[in-house]
């Protein structure tokens, strides 16, 4: 089999590369290893920004993202039971928009196979191979038989646990990383959020964040140490600790069935460059954010707007620039999303530091409550710079 570009991964970066290249007329050949109803139903992000929600209207997968979707202004900082807004809109002219990471990714699927473009889930054994070379490719296997995939280029769109980024010789990637010592704890409870907006809260016993998915279904989510268990986490515990740290006088989280529980490690991961001769990495096969920022799927997208327009070109003059180009581009964004995402783990969660942090973490929220121009930047960071922005 032949294809122009083969896409390893049908998250939101394979998806969304496949659909902007089919746009313009470039053919791909998407592999994913793991059922569809499996990627359908994978609960993670649910925060778009401006530019996220502005592409998927752009690529026709925007109507039900229009009607479901829960547009937001502002966001709150809690502590010590007070509550500061920051407004969004009226500081950047620029709004998010709540939204699953699985909605989108069933809209994108749905686009991809309605267009009749290629997409195998259940792969298995899939490698990468020729490189470096200008007929590199990608073989697997599908329905018991084995393939290969000739093509010009591979998009390692696999994630943090893919086999794109592990394949590339050592000594070529430098690595970034650092590990935060503790998690997250994420709910999904059917209940009706008891906020307008999401509330991140500051407390002496943790971090936590009540978010949501729908005006039926809340989201929340609490900092727990790295060697937590979720065994030693029962719906009780859960609601005792969240009602803790997110208190406020005459107000309580609204408690209901939990219908979803589970712990994420936090970690801050970027290789440069994104790059290897023929094999272009996107999204979390390239970087990881804690989740404090919101930007995991954002970025993902953004590389993918980067890299859709480099092959492009490509494809239509033979212009070689914007792909050599791409990783320098990238991480321009990736490191300011990197920076801001620690700047709100930093500000928010329990560090260890004791009594002497905990000072600085307020007095750094005041100066957000404040100082408009304190704000401005929280904001601006918060909705994502405009995609013209040179981000
Ligand atoms: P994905 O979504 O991991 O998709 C990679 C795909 O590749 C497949 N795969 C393979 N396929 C073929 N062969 C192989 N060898 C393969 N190995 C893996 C996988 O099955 C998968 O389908 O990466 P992508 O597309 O780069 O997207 C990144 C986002 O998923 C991620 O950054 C976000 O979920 C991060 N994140 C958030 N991002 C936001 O922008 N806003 C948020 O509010 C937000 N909240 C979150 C988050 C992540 C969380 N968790 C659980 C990690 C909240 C949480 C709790
Ligand atoms: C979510 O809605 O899941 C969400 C929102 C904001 C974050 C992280 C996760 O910072």
């Amino acid at each position: 089999m032949r294809t122009q570009v083969a896409i390893v991964g049908a998250g939101p970066a394979g998806l969304t590369l496949a659909l902007l290249l089919a746009r313009e007329g470039i053919e791909s050949v998407l592999v994913e290893s793991r059922t569809r109803a499996y990627v359908e139903h994978r609960v993670r992000a649910g925060l778009l920004e401006h530019n996220t929600v502005q592409l998927l209207h752009e690529l026709g997968v925007g109507e039900r993202l229009a009607r479901e979707g829960l547009e937001h202004h502002g966001i709150y900082l809690r502590r010590q039971g007070r509550t500061e807004r920051v407004r969004l809109t009226e500081l950047t002219g620029r709004r998010i928009t709540i939204y699953g990471q699985q909605e989108v990714v069933k809209d994108l699927i749905a686009a991809r196979l309605e267009h009749g473009g290629a997409l195998h889930f259940e792969v298995s054994n899939v490698e990468v191979h020729d490189l470096d070379r200008e007929r590199p490719r990608v073989t697997y296997t599908h329905k018991g038989a084995a393939q290969e995939l000739e093509c010009d280029v591979v998009a390692g769109c696999d994630g943090f646990h893919g086999v794109c980024r592990p394949s590339i010789p050592d000594g070529v990637l430098t690595e970034y990383e650092y590990v935060y010592p503790f998690g997250w704890l994420g709910i999904l409870v059917e209940a009706a959020p008891a906020t307008d907006e999401l509330i991140y809260a500051w407390h002496e016993r943790g971090f936590s964040l009540y978010t949501m998915r729908s005006p039926q279904i809340s989201r929340l989510y609490l900092q727990v140490p790295d060697d937590a268990r979720i065994e030693d986490w029962p719906d009780q515990r859960i609601w005792e600790e969240l009602q803790i740290r997110l208190a406020s006088d005459g107000w309580r989280v609204n408690e209901g069935p939990i219908f979803e529980k589970g712990i994420t490690p936090m970690r801050s991961f970027v290789v440069e460059p994104m790059q290897y001769g023929r094999l272009f990495l996107a999204g979390d096969a390239a970087h990881i954010v804690p989740p404090t920022g919101a930007k995991g799927l954002n970025l993902a997208v953004n590389d993918v707007r980067l890299l859709g327009a480099a092959l492009t070109d490509w494809y239509r003059d033979g212009s070689s620039a914007g792909l050599e180009a791409y990783s320098h581009n990238a991480l321009r964004r990736v490191w300011r999303a990197q920076d801001f995402s620690n700047y709100m783990t930093q500000l928010l969660h329990d560090l260890g530091g004791g009594a002497f942090e905990r000072r600085l973490q307020l007095a750094r929220i005041d100066y957000i409550a404040r100082s408009e121009a304190a704000a401005g930047s929280l904001a601006e960071n918060y909705v994502g710079l405009p995609a013209a922005a040179d981000f």
